[in-house]
């Protein structure tokens, strides 16, 4: 519709965006067939049409641990430079065919270099690294990746397997800022939330910063608002999610005061189940805003959080112009608060302020 052939020729920065999390089952199979890992894929009979078929059927979720299982179960295939390079320019592809001038993309270290497989870290940051390179060069989109640690992964934590040693994070911090500190531009915190407070990743999150990275966590999605209080007393620049906050006027007070950006994904949020176990079933985002708070719309796992937006007509698929269109619809945006909104993400980035000229 109109609106959304508005919103994608609007300038925008994503913010908040999990290179993983933009996994299409195609793009699953065709990495798994490569590496001849396709027998290993649940369900696959050599149907691509169904299989694929079948795995959008299975991105349906209760909560968050209900779609990281299946989030981390699609990284299995990724074995090479060059799969994490087709992640990754997949994701510009789309991103730049949306209007996103700047994309600050997480990824997850851990799951590639001890969860899932045992990857080195540079094929894993060369690959998204070049990715990010090509798409300046050849899609006009300035790319920039942050390396985030999984805050499941800590001695404290009793399910994941293998145990994290507690040094876990901390040396994977010092390897890429050995061998990527030019790669990449900042650190964040991601994963199962609840019973994982910012707090345990002090220590990691203040090396990070004497190395001069910037600092991002999720925080307040599932877990409670002390969670954000916590992550902005570690350090942390902007907010990921933090949509809890409204529960704490004292929170949503500090973030509106120190001009706090929070990056907010309203399709993850109903995908996930937070809209209605927290929110009444609510898009929190108008709240947010007559709160003052700086807030930015973003995909999450756009390749997970599809279809919500469709009963509004239009626009298909969980990428960053559903966000904003389904957000304009549930809030009732003028066309002036979302040109706020796209500007907001733009400022918000942690580009330089003359790379921010070029992205408006
Ligand atoms: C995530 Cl929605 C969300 N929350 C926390 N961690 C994540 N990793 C990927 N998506
Ligand atoms: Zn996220």
């Amino acid at each position: 519709g109109e609106l959304a052939r508005f919103v994608r020729g609007l300038p925008k920065a994503e913010l908040h965006v999990h290179i993983e999390g933009t996994f299409e089952p195609e793009l699953i199979l065709a990495i798994a067939e490569r590496n001849g890992l396709e027998g290993k894929l649940a369900g696959y009979d050599g149907d691509a049409e169904a299989w694929c078929e079948s795995q959008r059927s299975l991105r349906n979720f209760d909560d968050l641990q209900g779609f990281l299982d299946l989030y981390y179960a699609g990284c299995d295939v990724l074995r090479s430079e060059d799969d994490f390079y087709d992640l990754c320019m997949s994701y510009c592809r789309k991103a730049a065919a949306g209007g996103v001038r700047r994309a600050e993309i997480f990824f997850d270290p851990q799951t590639h270099t001890v969860e899932r497989n045992a990857l080195p870290l540079s094929v894993v940051i060369n690959g998204l690294h070049r990715a990010c390179v090509d798409a300046k060069t050849g899609l006009g989109l300035d790319a920039a990746l942050i390396m985030c640690f999984l805050r499941h992964r800590h001695p404290g934590c009793t399910w994941a397997s293998p145990p994290a040693p507690a040094e876990e994070p901390l040396s994977v911090l010092e390897e890429a800022i050995a061998n990527h500190r030019h790669q990449i531009i900042g650190v964040g915190l991601d994963s199962s939330e609840a019973g994982n407070p910012p707090s345990i990743f002090r220590g990691v999150f203040q090396r990070a910063r004497a190395a001069g990275l910037r600092c991002v966590a999720h925080a307040g999605e599932e877990g409670p608002a002390g969670y954000i209080t916590e992550a902005l007393d570690i350090g942390v620049e902007r907010i990921d999610h933090g949509v809890r906050c409204l529960e704490e006027p004292t929170v949503v007070r500090r973030l509106a005061q120190e001009r706090v950006p929070l990056t907010v994904c309203p399709c993850s949020n109903h995908r996930l189940q937070v809209v209605r176990r927290f929110f009444g079933g609510e898009n929190p985002v108008r709240a947010m805003l007559n709160a003052g708070l700086v807030v930015t719309l973003n995909s999450d796992d756009p390749a997970y959080f599809f279809g919500h937006v469709d009963k509004f007509g239009g626009t298909h698929g969980g990428y960053l112009p559903a966000n904003y269109v389904v957000t304009a619809h549930e809030c009732g945006l003028s066309a002036d608060e979302v040109v706020v909104l796209a500007r907001n993400s733009l400022e918000s980035s942690f580009a330089s302020p003359k790379e921010k000229e070029v992205h408006i």
